[in-house]
């Protein structure tokens, strides 16, 4: 029983070979978690399809289930995959999953946002038909993350109180694979960048799963767009000179193809095939630079949601989005509120997108919002509770480290983003705080940016932990949660009060809007510009840009959100979150167009020289 712990991407290599396991498996919901007894790793009865990767909540008629749910799907496993270990990998089962195969547990994976792996080898019957099965379950609690709450409703009916604002889509949410790969792996690699010049240097460096052989070599060779070996080197670590490198970037995203080939004496014992984009990134007093050169963020906080998916990858609509992002001279996004589809990362590095790579590190506060399901009961402010500290902190290392692990290679990834809105008002929050910002940096080799994002009204004089961002980050609704109306002005003076505090701090870091934003009911229009009109939208923007205008160390703008999306019911939501300046499926609000002629005029080093 291992878990392969290797978070490189499946491919098809000289040594590897990968079988999609997408399409239609058999499902069934568990309210009284009582499949393991009744032996459902064995045999799925009166179970009804479902696809994957989707999420489950779209196709069932409870939507709002929570409690375990199995998946089942049989495969013949052929003959010709005897030769080699087998693994199977899931992309994200939301929020934790137990797998089987022919009855027998392989492993247990907690997160729901994550890929994790489970070397099957020894439980598959190669030449026969075999029964994979998953146990998922969607539950939230105080030291799961995302956080939330279980509760029983008044018919004694398991519901989920999430301690965030999107719905809580669960099921086996992105690809399966089945991978024959050879013994000894090829279990991890990672670049850094040097610009020198005429040259380029690509430091790189292996990991093995085992490498206590002294015949083994590796070598590592870099080609270009059209094939040509541009550099090669030998070793598990070492330097890659390329002359006349082309570098990486929104406006010129240049990929290289790395080989990494490990031999036994000549013979080929496994090989792993990437693709990588020279580039730096780095903080400067209060600039972003990018390869040297300081970058304005255009762009905006997202989520993995569209119709029927769910959460579930849908690489159609990701492409639609990027082309829109890309035609409205936008440049970058923020993964709210979790690592997303490893696919999306893959199509940003080709298309030339911008991420700040979120984990599911949202909801560190319990929430008095009714909108959001709290009851209000938890008195204790969230740093203050013990298990925060004794069990939350030791999972959120963890996946601030799987995290980084599987997203380090790709180059749109410019900074991580290792919280969102936590409750930042406590002493208590601090050493927490210090933990997760030092294990960031200590586990990515490239050494990106840091940042989380401040809420509400949090800012110098009451947040405890600004001061660990490398790049301040900002959520505000001035306009909308608070001093909200048609007259704008209120919310003009409390955003005017909000940066000249960052100024006069003297901070000196870049600081960016990470959410701002109006929910806008597509359709409505008023003469007024009344809250929820296309026209309040359009006036809010207006300000908020009239106002970053003004701060040269505001260096980026996302705005909130991409598009609209589902929430959990309630007294603020209809249908969801409309704050997307496109609608659910796509159809652009009118401020679409005014964001576009702003953003294809700004140029990507806005304020470079301020
Ligand atoms: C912020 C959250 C985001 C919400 C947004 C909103 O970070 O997840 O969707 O507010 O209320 O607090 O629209």
């Amino acid at each position: 029983m291992t878990n392969t712990q290797s978070f490189l991407f499946p491919r098809n290599t000289a040594t590897r070979s990968t079988i999609s396991l997408d399409g239609i498996w058999q499902f069934k919901l568990d309210p009284n978690a009582s499949g393991e007894e009744n032996s459902w790793q064995n045999e799925l009865e009166d179970s009804s399809p479902m696809t994957v990767p989707s999420s489950f909540n779209e196709s069932i008629d409870d939507y709002d289930y929570a409690g375990d749910y199995w998946y089942e799907k049989k495969v013949t496993i052929s003959n010709l995959l005897k030769s080699q270990r087998l693994v199977i990998r899931f992309g994200a089962v939301t929020h934790r999953a137990t797998v089987f195969i022919n009855g027998i547990e392989v492993g247990q994976h907690e997160g729901g946002f994550m890929p994790f792996s489970f070397d099957i080898t020894d439980y598959v019957k190669f030449g026969y038909e075999n029964t994979i099965t998953v146990k998922g379950n969607n539950e939230l609690s105080h030291t799961t993350l995302p956080t939330g709450q279980v509760f029983f409703d008044a018919a004694g009916v398991k519901r989920v109180r999430p301690y965030f604002d999107f719905f809580n889509y669960a099921g086996i949410n992105r690809s399966v694979y089945l991978i024959s790969e050879p013994q000894n792996t090829i279990r991890d690699y990672s670049t850094t960048y040097e610009l020198k010049g005429d040259k380029s240097i690509v430091n790189y460096s292996i990991n093995l799963s085992e490498s206590d052989n002294d015949n083994l070599s590796l070598k590592v060779s870099l080609y270009d767009k059209n094939n040509n070996l541009v550099a090669d080197s030998d070793g598990l670590s070492g330097k890659l000179s390329v002359s006349k490198a082309h570098n990486w970037s929104p406006d010129s995203p240049y990929l290289y193809k790395i080989v990494i080939q490990l031999t036994d004496n000549s013979t080929l014992i496994d090989e792993y095939i990437d693709f990588i984009g020279i580039r730096t990134i780095e903080v400067m007093g209060d600039k972003i630079l990018l390869n040297g050169q300081s970058i304005y963020l255009k762009g905006f906080g997202r989520h993995e949601d569209s119709q029927a998916f769910g959460r579930g990858t849908n690489l159609a609509q990701q492409k639609q989005d990027f082309h829109l992002m890309k035609w409205m001279g936008a440049n970058s996004f923020r993964t709210s509120h979790y690592p997303y589809s490893e696919e999306i990362y893959q199509l940003a590095d080709e298309i030339g997108i911008l991420i700040i790579d979120e984990g599911p590190f949202v909801g560190l506060q319990e929430l008095s919002n009714p909108f959001l399901g709290s009851t209000g009961e938890i008195k204790e402010m969230f740093f203050d509770q013990p298990k925060t500290t004794t069990e939350l902190l030791p999972y959120h290392i963890q996946m601030v480290k799987d995290l980084i692990d599987r997203d380090k290679n790709h180059p749109s990834v410019i900074m991580w983003s290792l919280f969102n809105e936590p409750d930042t008002s406590t002493d208590s929050a601090v050493p927490y705080f210090k933990k997760i910002f030092e294990t960031a940096i200590e586990s990515d080799p490239q050494k990106r940016p840091r940042t989380f994002t401040l809420y509400g009204k949090q800012g110098v004089t009451d947040s405890k932990t600004y001061q660990f961002a490398d790049v301040i980050a900002l959520n505000r609704y001035y306009g909308w949660y608070s001093e909200a109306g048609t007259n704008l002005s209120d919310a003009a003076v409390e955003l005017h009060r909000d940066l000249d505090e960052w100024k006069n701090s003297h901070i000196n870091k870049p600081l960016i809007f990470t959410e701002y934003g109006a929910d806008t009911l597509n359709g409505y229009s008023s003469v007024n510009g009344e809250m929820w009109s296309a026209q309040f939208q359009q006036r809010y923007y207006a300000l908020y840009h009239k106002i970053f205008d003004e701060y040269p160390f505001v260096k980026g703008e996302q705005l909130w959100n991409f598009a609209d999306f589902k929430t959990t019911e309630g007294i603020m939501r209809v249908g969801g979150n409309s704050k997307g300046i496109f609608t659910r499926d796509r159809q652009p609000k009118p401020i679409v167009y005014d964001l576009k002629d702003r953003w294809t005029s700004l140029p990507n080093n806005y304020k470079a020289n301020k």
